[in-house]
């Protein structure tokens, strides 16, 4: 005889770890989650999910996640009441930026800050109210290179083309796994699922890679290329094209400025002369420049190994071009612009002409390093706080992200944490970032928040609009994150911690709506206004969108009480071409040639003959883990140990390293880490791999399950100099290392 248990509902919910936004099904009973699958009913995603969608019931349970504030006390952090939490803000915060000015106060906001609804409506807000230029995000790690590039090229900083997988023929990548990483600036879920089908239809894939990776293993071919070498590799086919009279430009002509000039610029690099500086051989580059040519439909994508690197913005920029100079850029089956349901930037405004974009309108006070989006390299911010002066970062607010792990030179970092006046993290651990702060602010766990994907609706292979409700209701007490963020706004704009948060947000929601509706204000405020908060931003977003009811005038189109009724999403069909009513440049053409980065290329001309150095590192992500916060829960710790360094075994040979060993990494500076050796003949010779996020054996973290496998931090390695200078982005890929065994009489 068995006790009956009571019957699960089922619900469906996105997932929000990564870009890939899964539809999934959870069955849940009595508050707890029973099991999680794919959605088979998914519009978009069709029932595709990875071993992280299912940890979403272990990061719900996961007893180290924080469900108070917490408030450092004589070097201890207490649980305190969210109104303690907030008097201590308010306490501390606006003195110092009354004191010192605002540029004291440094936001760093991080990557699951952009896949929240509550922090991608509402962080802005504080921002504008901090008004400081001391802002900071993970984007300066990862794609600043390629929304620079995009930006300069179209106009708009998010109009980033991403590949039409169902109707190419012929996919070129480079820098990117999307087996491993399920996609990046490319929401894609299933894309082994996706290429499979391809090849079916008889298309070709061909990852360019120092490591065979899980993508390049399903790939039809694969070609090793020596890290950072990416710019001399698409010179080199960009080269080709024009050399053998292989240029297309087809249906985009009239609308493509700089042809000349680009040819002008790669004249000098021949694939003989590129060749050894990016390790593939001349007649390969130009084999692949004729494939492509020729290709009926095909995709250049690049990503993150393409980005954090030193010619970063050059190489996402040459992407691009060839895809343009091929015919393929736009064209189905190519790379194209998805058209966002709500909040793209490149559906806003006047079609086809903007004012296009601007970097540099102030420099960091330290490196000079300019402005892109508003933001400085996070590489500056250790240095903002140490080097004395009345601008200094004093105070810092954390938002979803652990700098201390995930930028370089975390070591430099933490200390300098220390020396602050006062820190806040928005935070849903005390992690190695965390532990510095005066106040940790807890999020709600994910399950217990409404979902819609700001970004990644953006950046998706198909045009869809889907919602998720929360699963569970919060604990009571426990705002939810938009509103934690409202009442730092508050805060921060003098209103106190106690101000009438209903009231801010109305005015502040009005104030929206003006810009967009203009004499419409007031009737488009009263429509949305049945909802509150985010989901009020949202059917704003939705209505006045490219698919929107446009408030009445477009009855058919999209409201979010229509997108609310569709629980397994709305499908709005294949990426279109949007040529040239996408674009937002001055000239309202595709600027080919911008300026700034033909000047750059002087940088690569006096860098064609630099050697290989003997050996460089460069990292990788594996499916059981996202960066560097997803160790603490069982289900992904568990299994064999995935923080290893994949060493060629020609390399281990030469350096007297064996499978297993623990050896030593030295960068430059003398910083180093150890880390066990697994051999590999996937990595290029002379190039090695290590994951990063990990290094979870600093002490005053609560991370018990990460902290039994700590893993080794290659960012400890890193240098926080090296920099992109056009966008900022850290170079995380290539750097030089020396590997040595580490003695067994060693010890410890
Ligand atoms: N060497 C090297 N370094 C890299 C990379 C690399 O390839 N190589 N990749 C870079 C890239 S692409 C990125 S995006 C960055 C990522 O680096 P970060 O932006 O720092 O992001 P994570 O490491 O994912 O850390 C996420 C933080 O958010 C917190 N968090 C998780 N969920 C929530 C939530 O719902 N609410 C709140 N408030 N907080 C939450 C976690 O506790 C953690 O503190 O790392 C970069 N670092
Ligand atoms: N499982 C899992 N999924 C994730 C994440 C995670 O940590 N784990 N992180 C998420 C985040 S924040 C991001 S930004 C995305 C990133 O997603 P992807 O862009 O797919 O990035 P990676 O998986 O790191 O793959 C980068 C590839 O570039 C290669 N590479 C390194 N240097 C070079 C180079 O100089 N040239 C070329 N051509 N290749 C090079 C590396 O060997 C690696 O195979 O993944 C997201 N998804
Ligand atoms: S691929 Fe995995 S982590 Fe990414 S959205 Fe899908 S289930 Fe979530
Ligand atoms: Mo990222």
């Amino acid at each position: 005889m068995h006790v009956t248990q009571p019957a699960p509902t089922v619900v469906r919910r996105i997932c929000p770890l990564c870009e890939a936004s899964c539809g999934l099904e959870l069955k849940v009973a009595e508050g707890r989650v029973l099991s999680i699958r794919g959605d088979d009913s998914d519009v978009f995603s069709a029932g595709y999910l990875c071993p992280k969608g299912v940890a979403l019931k272990d990061l719900h349970e996961d007893p180290d996640r924080l469900r108070k504030p917490l408030v450092k006390r004589d070097g201890r952090f207490v649980e305190v009441s969210w109104d303690e939490a907030f008097a201590e803000i308010e306490r501390r915060l606006p003195p110092l930026i009354e004191r010192h000015g605002r540029n004291t106060a440094a936001v760093v906001l991080g990557n699951p800050s952009v896949h929240k609804l509550g922090l991608m409506l509402y962080g802005p807000r504080l921002l504008k109210a901090l008004g400081t230029q001391q802002m900071y995000s993970a984007s300066t790690l990862d794609q600043m290179p390629k929304q620079l590039s995009c930006g300069l090229m179209y106009g708009s900083w998010l109009s980033v083309p991403v590949p039409d997988i169902e109707r190419c023929g012929f996919l070129l990548i480079l820098g990117g796994n999307p087996v491993a990483s399920n996609g990046s600036l490319w929401t894609v879920p299933d894309f082994r699922g996706k290429a499979r089908d391809m090849q079916a239809r008889g298309g070709r894939i061909v990852v360019v890679d120092p490591r065979r990776s899980e993508t390049a293993e399903l790939a039809n071919e694969h070609l090793f290329i020596r890290p950072g070498g990416d710019v001399f590799f698409l010179l080199g086919l960009v080269h080709t094209l024009f050399d053998e009279q292989r240029v297309r430009l087809g249906r985009l002509e009239p609308h493509l400025a700089g042809v000349d000039e680009v040819r002008q610029a790669v004249a000098p690099y021949t694939p003989e002369r590129v060749a050894s500086r990016c390790g593939i051989d001349a007649a390969t580059i130009r084999r692949l420049a004729r494939e492509l040519a020729a290709a009926p439909q095909a995709a250049v994508y690049g990503r993150l190994g393409t980005c954090t690197q030193e010619y970063g913005t050059l190489a996402s920029w040459l992407v691009d071009v060839l895809n343009a100079l091929t015919g393929h850029l736009d064209e189905p089956g190519g790379m194209m612009f998805p058209k966002a349901a709500a909040f793209a930037a490149n559906t806003a405004g006047k079609p086809g002409i903007g004012r296009g974009v601007i970097t540099g309108r102030y420099k960091s006070r330290v490196s000079g390093a300019p402005e892109v989006i508003g933001e400085l390299p996070l590489t500056c911010l250790a240095e903002e706080i140490e080097a004395p002066g009345e601008d200094r970062v004093r105070a810092l607010i954390t938002i979803a992200s652990n700098p201390v792990l995930s930028a370089p030179h975390g070591e430099r970092l933490s200390a300098a944490l220390d020396t602050l006046d006062f820190m806040v993290s928005v935070d849903i651990y005390l992690n190695e970032t965390t532990r510095h702060a005066d106040v940790i602010l807890p999020g709600r766990s994910p399950l217990e928040d409404a979902h819609y994907d700001v970004t990644f609706s953006q950046l998706s292979y198909r045009n869809h609009a889907r919602y998720s409700e929360p699963v569970f209701a919060p604990p009571a007490g426990q705002p939810a994150e938009w509103q934690v963020l409202q009442r730092l706004t508050a805060i921060v704009l003098g209103l106190g911690a106690d101000a009438d948060l209903e009231a801010l947000d109305d005015r502040q929601t009005l104030e929206q709506v003006r810009k967009l509706a203009g004499e419409q204000a007031d009737a488009v405020f009263a429509a949305v206004s049945k909802h509150r908060g985010p989901q009020r931003l949202l059917d704003l977003g939705l209505r006045s969108g490219p698919w929107g009811d446009g408030f009445g005038a477009r009855p058919d189109g999209l409201t979010l009480d229509k997108v609310r009724a569709a629980p397994a999403g709305i499908d709005l069909g294949a990426l279109q071409p949007r040529v040239p009513e996408v674009l937002r440049t001055p000239s309202g053409r595709i600027e080919l040639a911008p300026p700034v980065l033909l000047q750059d290329l002087e940088r690569v001309a006096a860098d064609l003959e630099r050697p290989a150095p003997p050996l460089v590192i460069v990292g990788r992500r594996h499916v059981r883990s996202n960066n560097s916060w997803m160790h603490n829960l069982p289900v992904l710790a568990k299994g064999p140990v995935r923080c290893t360094l994949l060493v060629h075994p020609a390399d281990a040979d030469r350096l007297g390293l064996r499978d297993g060993e623990t050896a030593r990494l030295v960068a430059a500076g003398g910083r180093s880490v150890e880390a066990p050796v697994q051999l590999s003949d996937e990595m290029m010779p002379g190039v090695v791999s290590l994951p990063h996020g990990w290094g979870h054996h600093l002490p005053g973290t609560q991370l018990r399950v990460a902290a039994e496998r700590p893993g080794a931090n290659l960012n400890a390695l890193l240098d926080d100099s090296q920099r992109d200078p056009l966008s900022g982005n850290a170079v995380l890929s290539g750097v030089p290392v020396r590997l040595e065994p580490v003695a067994a009489s060693a010890g410890a």
